[in-house]
């Protein structure tokens, strides 16, 4: 970008969507500022985050969300700014939040509109109190219902419909990443004017990387095919790139986020306990994996394409295997018995998985 814009002349995120907005001709603009209302989140959220620890707001409260885990202070700040910022504009009909058990109508004062949105407002969570990149993930269809306040069906409907995904991650610095399917695009926050500034232009995830990410804590109770997998990455073979390095953060929306710029696969499988993994499709498998692809990487749930799956209820969990083609497409073949260790003295070890 440095060569493009001189110094005095900045790519606001604001302006980026409006020349995006000029490209589609049939665009009303809701599209446009329902993306700008998702950036006034980000930009609470970001700056209560910047916070923490300076104010009374880290460490947990006493309430247990819907998915069983200790809510944290912060969780519930980002669950209301994220709905704050959405709610009275009416161009949402409903919306949904990993925080909640039902999905979140519209307050009868206000109007509704033609789009629904799902938001994970604060990924990683529980990494708050140690100071780990955690982020806000959200989602963007159109309702399906005709008007009116919307319903759990407008929220149910397969990834490979939403219009827009992104997240903002706050990290050593706060960033903003997005698609509504033209490519994806990411805005470095500048705090000292306020705004999301482009930074990282046509995101292009590498064909194969050399990173693997997964809490290799639950190998144990892994499948076969994934336990395999895993060996083989650890293999030497200078031809295949290998063996990877292991990065888990532990944040998926930090793990996605390296995994998009450096390649490679970040994964959360599932295994003999939790037969669907941990992460939850509506709120973090779908909104990444649109923009994975969008980038042209790949995501999977090991045997179909996440973005395929027919939703049946809100907070359903899905194994995910996300990031460079070529690195989930072998997972796959793991997985579904397509490929094996190759037998010692053949350049790769044999193991006894
Ligand atoms: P967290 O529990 O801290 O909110 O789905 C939530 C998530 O974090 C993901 O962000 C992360 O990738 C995963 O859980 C971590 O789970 P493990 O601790 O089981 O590895």
């Amino acid at each position: 970008m440095d060569s493009v814009f001189r110094s005095t002349e900045v790519m606001t995120i604001e302006r980026f969507i409006m020349d995006q907005e000029r490209l589609h001709p049939e665009a009303t603009g809701e599209l446009s500022n329902l993306l700008y209302d998702v950036c006034l989140a980000a930009k609470i959220i970001s700056r209560q985050v910047r916070r923490a620890g300076l104010s009374d707001i880290l460490g947990a409260m006493d309430t247990i969300n819907i998915q069983g885990e200790l809510q944290q202070k912060l969780d519930v700040f980002a669950n209301d700014t994220v709905r704050n910022c959405v709610q009275h504009t009416g161009r949402i009909c409903v919306m949904a939040s990993e925080e909640e058990e039902d999905v979140l109508h519209i307050p009868d004062n206000y109007p509704t509109g033609k789009y629904v949105l799902l938001y994970d407002p604060l990924d990683g969570s529980s990494n708050i109190d140690a100071n780990v990149t955690i982020g806000t993930i959200f989602s963007i269809y159109r309702r399906i219902t005709r008007s009116g306040k919307g319903t759990v069906q407008d929220c149910l409907q397969p990834g490979y419909k939403q219009i827009g995904a992104g997240y903002c991650i706050y990290g050593s610095s706060t960033m903003l990443v997005y698609t509504t399917g033209d490519g994806v695009h990411g805005f470095t926050f500048d705090p000292s004017i306020g705004e999301f500034l482009l930074s990282h232009e046509n995101i292009r995830i590498p064909k194969q990387g050399k990173i693997y990410s997964v809490n290799e804590g639950n190998y144990r109770w892994w499948y076969d095919g994934v336990k395999k997998y895993v060996k083989y990455l650890q293999e030497e073979d200078k031809a295949t790139n290998r063996p990877y390095s292991g990065r888990y953060v532990g944040s998926m929306v930090a793990d996605v986020h390296r995994t998009l710029l450096y390649g490679g696969i970040f994964m959360y499988p599932g295994d003999t306990r939790q037969h669907d993994g941990k992460l939850r499709l509506m709120y973090e498998a779908n909104p990444t994996a649109f923009i994975i692809e969008q980038a042209g990487g790949r995501s999977s749930n090991g045997t179909q394409r996440i973005l395929d799956i027919q939703p049946k209820a809100l907070h359903q969990r899905t194994p995910l295997f996300i990031g460079s083609d070529h690195d989930v497409e072998i997972v796959e073949e793991f997985i579904q018995g397509k490929r094996d260790l190759t037998p010692k003295g053949d350049n790769e070890q044999r193991t006894s998985h």
